[in-house]
């Protein structure tokens, strides 16, 4: 703090002394975000250092000083989230998109956060896993009456653990998280702590889920656990922004699970720790390296690694049907079953009926498939060498040499080097000699009613 900003500062605390009031009367003006796009980390203008985070497809929400108390204004209301391009849902929020912004603080900072109700019913927000006086732990009805459509209440604490932390109502709270109300919140640690490392990249995100039918813009509200879209951040692959980082760095990924299932989350070419859970940074004796970790309903965990593999790595939710788009649950398995000539048939009964998956699903990735308005393919995103046959909750680590520091841009598909890439084998074609199974009844290949597939370029 230079000199100039230390008297300035002094002046307000001793205004704000006689006239508290006042001060609290002029609402802090709430910042409004327009762009589903991840902004750059907003560095702290103001209030004590911190290295911010990049929140995927995200931003951090500005704060006002005011007599040392740092101030936001988050406005629940309802926002249309562009979750893929060409594809708007309904949600209710903050500020403008779902989730609202991020809340950065550091440990012992007074927040003081108002809440305006923007909504047609009421609210509350609770700060999940936070240390605070009980009457400003946001559960409606059991700490505080809930805020009322049209109100704005104050909520006020001291940040006083570092950590990963998250916000959502507490209030119709099926409704309202159905519809996308939640954010991140990171305090920051106070300087040095022996048991949370400096790192050259911080990134964070939720998970959440909607069911949302295709066609359609506003997401049912009352599915318990069939949701159709899995998002980081309500946004779908190809659509969530890579993760970037320079050859060498320490990388954090903070993540929150605000859905009705667990995600097992997996990273391609690197083993991670888990360096912090919901209950605070692990201690280094308790730490072990790993591919995947598990992140249960309403929990958070930071992981760490080095960024030192170069290329471009899938980071992904394990549950294969997570990390696909807007399907009907009614479609049934078509794989091996020889179908021609009985759809017209079967359309007479079922007018919906669609051909779908005989030889597995992956032609869905390259067809161009009719889609209803307002939906997303169930598996998208092209690389270089072709379809992904990825949506949902998928996206990519992008590691390179040359990606300047603090740098977030995407540098583009990674070139392969030479001679470290699969390739196809152009010798003699293989045999697997295989004698004919008698075991089961109806397999015997004289009773076969599977059609083996005819497809191009396989060779069995
Ligand atoms: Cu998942």
């Amino acid at each position: 703090m230079n000199r100039r900003n230390f008297f300035s500062g002094a002046a307000t605390a001793v205004a704000a002394a006689s006239v508290s009031r006042v001060a609290l009367a002029a609402l802090p003006e709430p910042a409004m975000q327009s762009s589903a796009d991840t902004a750059p980390p907003l560095h702290p203008p103001t209030g004590r250092p911190y290295n911010p985070v990049v929140t995927l497809n995200g931003w951090t929400a500005p704060w006002r000083m005011n007599a040392g108390v740092k101030e936001f204004h988050l406005v629940a209301e309802p926002v249309v989230r562009e979750v893929a391009p060409g594809f708007m849902v309904n949600m209710w929020g903050y500020n403008g998109q779902s989730p609202g912004p991020t809340i950065e603080v550091v440990e012992g900072d007074r927040v003081r956060i108002f809440v305006t109700n923007r909504l047609p019913e009421h609210t509350t927000i609770h700060w999940h896993g936070q240390r605070l006086p009980n009457g400003m732990d946001g559960v409606g009805g059991l700490t505080q009456p809930a805020i009322q459509p049209g109100k704005t209440f104050v909520y006020e604490f001291v940040a006083r653990r570092p950590g990963t932390f998250m916000y959502h109502p507490h209030a119709d709270e099926m409704v309202q998280m159905a519809m996308g109300m939640m954010g991140l919140w990171i305090t920051h640690p106070k300087g040095s702590h022996p048991q949370i490392a400096k790192v050259q990249r911080d990134y964070a995100f939720l998970l959440n889920a909607f069911d949302v039918e295709p066609g359609s813009m506003t997401p049912k509200v009352n599915t318990m656990l069939d949701h159709n879209i899995w998002c980081w951040n309500s946004r779908v692959f190809p659509s969530i922004s890579p993760l970037v980082a320079r050859q060498g760095e320490r990388v954090r990924i903070r993540v929150g699970n605000l859905t009705m299932t667990n995600h097992p989350i997996h990273m391609h070419g690197h083993e991670f720790e888990v360096t912090g859970t919901d209950g605070g940074p692990v201690p280094h004796s308790a730490r072990w390296p790993e591919v995947t970790t598990d992140i249960a309903v309403g929990q958070m965990r930071q992981v760490e690694f080095i960024a030192d593999e170069p290329g471009d790595w899938a980071l992904h939710c394990h549950k294969s049907h997570h990390t696909m788009g807007a399907m009907g649950h009614s479609v049934p398995s078509m794989i091996g079953v020889d179908h021609r000539g009985l759809v017209g048939k079967i359309q007479k009964i079922v007018p919906d009926y669609m051909v779908m998956g005989e030889r597995g699903m992956a032609d869905m990735g390259a067809m161009e498939m009719p889609l209803p308005d307002n939906t997303f393919p169930m598996m998208t995103g092209t690389g270089p060498f072709g379809p992904l046959e990825m949506g949902g909750m998928f996206t990519t680590l992008k590691v390179r040499a040359d990606q300047p520091a603090g740098s977030y841009i995407d540098p583009g598909a990674f070139k392969q080097p030479t001679g470290t890439q699969a390739f196809e084998w152009q010798g003699a074609p293989a045999s697997t000699p295989r004698p004919a199974r008698t075991d089961i009844p109806g397999t015997a290949p004289a009773a076969a009613s599977a059609r083996k597939p005819a497809a191009s370029g396989h060779q069995h």
